[in-house]
């Protein structure tokens, strides 16, 4: 029958990809370890991406084969959604039951069962699109994947958009299921097109903006800030840094987002281009695949200071709260930020100050998506420069149908409208926030030390823990508490109750093999002690489940 023909299809090309002897699991951001683990799993996440979309009538499914921050020898590979969402929770135990199944037997008789369980006729037409970063080991695995999805023959209609930034996959997924049409092209230049058309309904006619210097961590950024800085040129030069993506090993080495939030300092290239000395100068860093960003630039010519997520929350929604009330829309438009547990703790006093809610979630861009949702127009970004604002359907019909009274109050409406366009609205764009950024500045003629004046960040430590295994370590309240090991959190708790304005709290990684250890304290010198005494806990309490 056409079920067996398919079912014989799919177990002959999966045999070209054995499980090596790894247990895997859909974490933070999908599948992540080193590259050579992941033919298997990328093979496994393809056929997944085909039920997922024959479940969901056909949509358009999207595959991005990163790894994001990680080092270079590691990759990774995450689905998204038709609306350019991240996968719907509930699936990541088929990808995980999918990615583990030892044999090729097994794995076509998990695949059946999924397939009867959710309903679907595994014959039915499929869509998926797909992309990967600038890895070396990136073409071998976009392989495994092409094998998967050949194997479904003509059932599938595919679409490589090549090397791109993960937002970008993220936008053509969502474009391609907008069947309004008013999205946007699903391409690569449809997207830049929307954010350069965006740009200069904000931008006007001021001057042009001050050049910016952008960090691309050696990774597919630069690809995407070379190809995207043509359509601003006559509003903004971006001078790209760090945009070797063929040197072995120089992905995200010693620059990135990462590297800047971790370590608190300037990308050593940065600092020896001697870019930053001049007066108002910025400088920002993207992540390996360009869905992160961090700001920063050297207070007197010397002194480093960094504008993390959280200054780019604040940064957001003071501007668009702002906006709201210019329209006079703040009766019907309700603003509220999302943060998680590593939100600097001056950044959330800051916002809750000026009466703005703020919500907080366990770490992973599909948390903080889905509480934003919750607002008419949600400001969410973790701390290390992930993030995004989504504007509702309500918000958007509110700003469509506004009678406005003043060419002030048309302004604003203009304005937050062409916001909505600007931002990413599937997921957190390093070169979206960038624009987002730039054009607050623009409109407050605020430099980087006038952005920075808003609230002082408490000092801050994270510590990466390398323990024997890190899946005895277990979270709740948003990741702010461990209920494992036992009595862990009350040695922690009571470590913190020493220190003044101390807070800390551990949690598991999602993305690499380690365990977080997070402080922060009134101090320097506290803060350092607090993270080097929840360190020490950890790795006591991680030594004495080894041995137990
Ligand atoms: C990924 C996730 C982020 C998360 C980060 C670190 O980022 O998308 O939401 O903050 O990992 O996660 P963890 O602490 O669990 O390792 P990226 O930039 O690597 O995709």
């Amino acid at each position: 029958s056409q079920n067996q023909e398919l079912l014989q299809a799919i177990a002959k090309a999966a045999d070209q990809y054995p499980k090596p002897p790894v247990t895997f699991a859909y974490g933070t951001a999908g599948f992540r370890t080193l590259g050579e683990r992941l033919p298997s799993v990328i093979f496994r996440v393809g056929m997944l991406a085909v039920l997922r979309s024959q479940r969901l009538n056909g949509a358009t499914i999207g595959v991005m084969v990163t790894a994001s921050h990680n080092p270079e020898p590691d990759n990774g590979v995450k689905l998204v959604d038709p609306a350019g969402e991240m996968l719907e929770q509930s699936w990541e135990a088929h990808a995980t039951a999918l990615a583990n199944c030892e044999t090729t037997q097994l794995l076509v008789s998990t695949y059946e069962d999924i397939a009867a369980q959710l309903r679907i006729d595994i014959n039915t037409p499929a869509s998926v699109v797909y992309a990967y970063d600038t890895r070396p080991s990136g073409p071998a695995l976009i392989q495994a994947l092409e094998a998967a999805l050949g194997a479904f023959g003509d059932r599938v209609n595919t679409v490589n958009v090549g090397i791109t930034t993960t937002p970008v996959l993220h936008y053509v997924v969502k474009a391609t299921n907008d069947k309004s049409g008013t999205y946007g092209k699903p391409t690569i230049e449809g997207y830049y097109e929307k954010l350069a058309t965006a740009l200069k309904t904000l931008i006007g006619n001021r001057a042009p903006l001050a050049p910016l210097y952008v960090d691309c961590a050696n990774g597919v950024g630069a690809v995407a800030l070379e190809e995207f800085g043509k359509y601003v040129e006559d509003i903004i030069t971006l001078k790209a840094l760090n945009t070797d993506t063929k040197t072995k090993g120089a992905l995200n080495y010693q620059c990135g987002a990462d590297f800047v939030k971790t370590k608190q300092q300037l990308p050593p290239s940065v600092a020896e281009a001697g870019v930053l000395a001049k007066p108002d100068t910025r400088g920002a860093s993207f992540d390996g695949d360009a869905d992160r960003i961090v700001y920063y630039y050297l207070r007197d010519g010397k002194t480093f200071r960094l504008l993390d997520g959280d200054k780019i929350a604040v940064l957001a929604a003071l501007f668009i709260e702002d906006l709201v009330k210019r329209a006079k829309l703040h009766d019907d438009i309700k603003v509220g930020v999302v943060q998680t547990a590593y939100a600097n703790g001056s950044s959330t006093k800051f916002i809750k100050e000026r009466n703005i809610p703020v919500t907080c979630t366990a770490t992973g861009v599909k948390h903080l998506h889905h509480a934003a949702l919750k607002y008419d127009v949600g400001v969410y970004f973790e701390a290390n420069g992930h993030g995004t604002v989504l504007f509702s359907s309500g918000a958007l019909e509110t700003l469509h149908k506004a009678k406005p009274n003043s060419p002030d109050e048309v302004k604003a409406i203009k304005n937050l409208l062409a916001l909505s366009e600007l931002i990413n609205q599937a997921v957190g764009d390093a070169l979206s926030d960038l624009l987002l950024v730039e054009v607050v500045l623009a409109h407050r003629a605020w430099g980087a030390a006038e952005w920075d004046a808003g609230y002082e960040d408490l000092p801050n430590r994270l510590v990466k823990v390398e323990v024997p295994d890190r899946t005895i370590f277990l979270t709740t309240d948003a990741e702010r508490k461990l209920t494992s090991p036992d009595g862990l959190q009350k040695l922690i708790d009571e470590a913190v109750l020493k220190v003044k304005q101390g807070r800390s709290f551990v949690r598991p990684s999602g993305t690499e093999d380690c365990v977080r250890v997070y402080a922060e304290a009134s101090t320097t010198s506290s803060t350092d002690q607090l993270a080097a005494i929840v360190t020490d806990l950890v790795k006591q309490a991680a030594a004495a489940a080894a041995t137990a």
